[in-house]
Order: structure tokens, then C-alpha cells, then sequence
């Protein structure tokens, strides 16, 4: 059995969730209930706050976790980083009142930064030589320099308007962040082969993201120019069909590349065009 720990709610809930379940992990919680079963897979599911999820997994409370990067190298407990998942993707930015004048990184000598990340913000002044103050404050980061607390703040980013709204602006992107999978640095082999598995899952659902599965017909004698169009993966899969000299063709085709690789196929004479969506691509 394998504990996991992931947000109980809050940005990363519903995509870590989502993504247990694409590996087809029920992880649903049931109401109030901190830790729950899963039916399907020897997995329990504890919900914590995500402040809480870097100790409980350094401390064992919980075997890996789904965490954001940030949170992770703010606490410094001793975790492994198992995967990176992709989502909950954001920024640790420096920002300063826009109508600051800001040339470098100098700028903050002596200033006040206020921020929720201090080890995280520490860390990185002290790599670039700078000495100034830094406030640690839970919340509200962002309205700290108006009301005459800081001169700067020091907090996530994602589209950049909360810093808009504020009349701030980024100046220093400082760490790139998003969720990861973390894991206890000292688990069983029995709890590392569930790990395992449920990696070996989550993977088979990343790749097949942005992925289609294309079916079309085609006469034989342009099959080796379609094998042309189609991209550099393993050879496409190439069947006959009950009408005389013609083929039916399988490929798996990336999204971005979809209507150009269609557009080509049909000028070759490629005809009943399927586009399928991907669930699964296990290798
Ligand atoms: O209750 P709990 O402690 O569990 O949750 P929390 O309130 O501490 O965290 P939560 O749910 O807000 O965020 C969880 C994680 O999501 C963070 O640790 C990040 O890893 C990740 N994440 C991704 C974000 C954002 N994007 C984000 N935009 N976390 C916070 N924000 C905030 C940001 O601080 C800003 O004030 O959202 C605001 C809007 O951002 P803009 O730039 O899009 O305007
Ligand atoms: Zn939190």
C-alpha cells in the first residue's frame, strides 16, 4: 500500500485528481474524510494543505506526494523530485511598482521585499550579492508595496495580471515552477514497485497528450509516399482492404502537426479520413 499526499483543495486539487484518474486511480474524496481508499489500485489518498506536503512525505506520513515545485524548494525537506507532472505551471518573480526605473538586479540593495518564499528569495540575493530586507507575510502579497510595507514583492506569477492590477511589474524571473510528483527518499521495495507502476501510468497518459490517431484509405502505389508525409515515428500501420488496390493506413499523429500532415495525405489521394482522440500510449 502506498500513500499519496495531495492538495485537499486549492489550484492543484482537481488536476492531480484528474491526472490519478486518467491513471486509473479512483483518488475522489469522499466527504470530510482526510484519508481515503482507493478501490483499484493499492493506493490511499491523504489530503493536505500544500504547505504541509514536502514534511509529511520527508517525514514518511505520506510515501510521495503532488506538490508545487516552489513549495518543495521553499521548505527544504529532504524529498526525491520522482516526476515532474506538467501542471501548475507558474513563476517566482521579483516585481517592483512600474513606475520604478529598473536597470539590474542592484536595484534591491537595501530595499524591502515582501513574500511568502523568504528561503527561496534569500537564497537567490545571496547568489547575486544583494543585501536586503525581506518580510515574510502569509497572504495579499501583491498589495503590500501600496500600502507602504515593501518596496517590492517577491511572489508567483502565472498570466501576470494580479501584478497588472496592482500597478506592479516582473522584473526577475526567479524560479520556473510546476507540480511534481515528490517521493520519500526511503521506501520500501514493495512501496517503490507501486511507485513504479504508477509512473509507468502517468507516463502512457502524458504521451499520448496532444496526440490523434488518424485512419485513411489510400491506393497501394502511394503508400510509400504517404510513409513519406507521415512523421519520423515507428512505421505506420498498413492493412488491405477488401477493395482491390486499396490500403487502409493507422498512424499516430502529433496535434500540431495534424492539418498539414492531412492537407499533404489528401493530395496524395488519401480518402475517408478519421481523426480519433488518444487515450493511452504505452510503448
Ligand atoms: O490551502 P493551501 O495552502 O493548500 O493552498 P494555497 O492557497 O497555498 O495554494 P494555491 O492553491 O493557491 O496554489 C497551489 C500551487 O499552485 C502553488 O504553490 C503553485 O505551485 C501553483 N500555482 C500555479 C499558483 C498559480 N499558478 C498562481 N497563479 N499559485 C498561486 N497563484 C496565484 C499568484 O500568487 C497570484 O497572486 O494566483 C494569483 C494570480 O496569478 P496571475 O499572475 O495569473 O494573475
Ligand atoms: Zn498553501
Amino acid at each position: 500500500m502506498l500513500r499519496i499526499a495531495i492538495q485537499a483543495k486549492g489550484r492543484l486539487n482537481e488536476e492531480s485528481i484528474e491526472l490519478l484518474a486518467e491513471a486509473g486511480v479512483s483518488a475522489e474524496e469522499s466527504k470530510r474524510k482526510l484519508l481515503t481508499r482507493c478501490n483499484d489500485f493499492p493506493m490511499e489518498v491523504l489530503y493536505l494543505r500544500d504547505d504541509d506536503i514536502p514534511q509529511a512525505v520527508s517525514m514518511g506520513v505520506a510515501d510521495i506526494g503532488i506538490v508545487g515545485l516552489n513549495e518543495v524548494e521553499e521548505k527544504e525537506f529532504d524529498v526525491e523530485i520522482a516526476h515532474k507532472l506538467g501542471f501548475g505551471k507558474c513563476r517566482l518573480s521579483l516585481a517592483v511598482p512600474k513606475t520604478e526605473e529598473y536597470v539590474d538586479v542592484n536595484y534591491f540593495n537595501g530595499k524591502r521585499i515582501a513574500t511568502s518564499y523568504p528561503v527561496i528569495l534569500s537564497r537567490f540575493f545571496k547568489e547575486k550579492g544583494i543585501t536586503a530586507e525581506i518580510h515574510e507575510i502569509a497572504g495579499s502579497v501583491e498589495i503590500a508595496p501600496s500600502v507602504g510595507m515593501a518596496d517590492a514583492i517577491f511572489d508567483i506569477v502565472s498570466s501576470g495580471s494580479t501584478l497588472v492590477t496592482n500597478g506592479l511589474k516582473e522584473v526577475e524571473k526567479v524560479l520556473f515552477s510546476e507540480a511534481v510528483m515528490i517521493a520519500n527518499k526511503s521506501l520500501s521495495d514493495e512501496k517503490k514497485k507501486i511507485l513504479d507502476q504508477l509512473l509507468f501510468r502517468i507516463e502512457a497518459v502524458e504521451r499520448s497528450r496532444g496526440m490523434k490517431y488518424v485512419l485513411l484509405n489510400l491506393p497501394h502505389e502511394k503508400i510509400d509516399e504517404a510513409i513519406r508525409i507521415l512523421p519520423g515515428m515507428k512505421s505506420p500501420t498498413i492493412l488491405p482492404l477488401a477493395q482491390e488496390g486499396w490500403s487502409s493506413i493507422h498512424v499516430v499523429i502529433n496535434e500540431r502537426e495534424l492539418w498539414d500532415k492531412i492537407e499533404q495525405l489528401k493530395a496524395i489521394g488519401a480518402e475517408d479520413i478519421l481523426v480519433l482522440s488518444l487515450e493511452k500510449m504505452i510503448l
